[in-house]
């Protein structure tokens, strides 16, 4: 029996021989096609051409402050923090600042008096945290209420790409140089970032003989700076059913 008439016959009855047919067949047959569609989605010119992209990259966060105040009931604590303070972090970042944020954590402190009298000390009323952030003309706030935490987060680059990108979503009609320039906050994310933190402080239901007392509230924070490092490529769409 000739070689071939041998491998036709084990084609027939041996399972590993079908296997290896088939993989030859899609080989051959599958990749050439698939990628024939696929560089037809992308119509020309590299980024310039409007289509099908997606951006590939990550937001990599770098501390500017960790800190924390006690601000008085109806008080603000107002700071500046710069980006200078960690130039060498962002420069190997990729030096791309899109956005600022803010966490805050923060408990409650407030005090019942009047024991042993008080038999019935109620709950503490909640206090209210706000914090807001500007840089240049961008601003973002916040309010959150203690015990607890919140985030506040500031762009200015187009939140709704930058959305799209973490998600890894296909953007869809815009040209890929557009894409990158509104991702791109170039100088314009350095420089001073301003922030405020302020507390309203509330106290809660005393019962019969007690007292309740509220001053304000210890904030602690980590303000971060956003540095997106990131790319532009064409979407290239590989029909599943080949
Ligand atoms: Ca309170
Ligand atoms: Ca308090």
């Amino acid at each position: 029996m000739s070689k071939v008439s041998d491998f036709v016959e084990r084609v027939k009855t041996e399972r590993d021989a079908q296997i290896l047919v088939v993989g030859i067949l899609f080989f051959t047959v599958a990749f050439p096609t698939a990628f024939a569609v696929a560089a037809s989605n992308v119509e020309s010119g590299g980024l310039t051409a409007v289509g099908d992209y997606v951006v590939n990259g990550e937001v990599i966060a770098i501390t500017l402050e960790d800190g924390g105040e006690y601000i008085a009931d109806g008080d603000t604590w107002s700071f500046t923090q710069h980006s200078d303070s960690e130039r060498a972090q962002i420069q190997a970042a990729g030096g791309n600042v899109i956005g600022l944020r803010i966490t805050l954590t923060y408990d409650e402190d407030e005090t019942v008096g009047n024991a042993p009298i008080c038999i019935a000390p109620g709950q503490d009323g909640a206090d209210t945290i706000s914090a807001s952030l500007t840089h240049g003309e961008h601003t973002g706030s916040g309010d959150g209420t203690n015990p607890g935490s919140h985030t506040v987060n500031l762009y200015w680059v187009n939140e709704t790409l930058l959305q799209a990108a973490e998600n890894g979503d296909v953007i869809s009609d815009m040209s890929g140089a557009d894409i990158s320039e509104q991702l791109d906050a170039g100088d314009a994310g350095l420089g001073e970032y301003d922030i405020e933190v302020g507390v309203t402080a509330e106290t809660g239901n005393a019962g019969p003989g007690c007292s309740r007392e509220d001053n304000g509230e210890q904030v602690d924070w980590v303000v971060e700076v956003l540095v997106l490092d990131f790319s532009v490529a064409p979407y290239l769409e590989v029909d599943p059913t080949l």
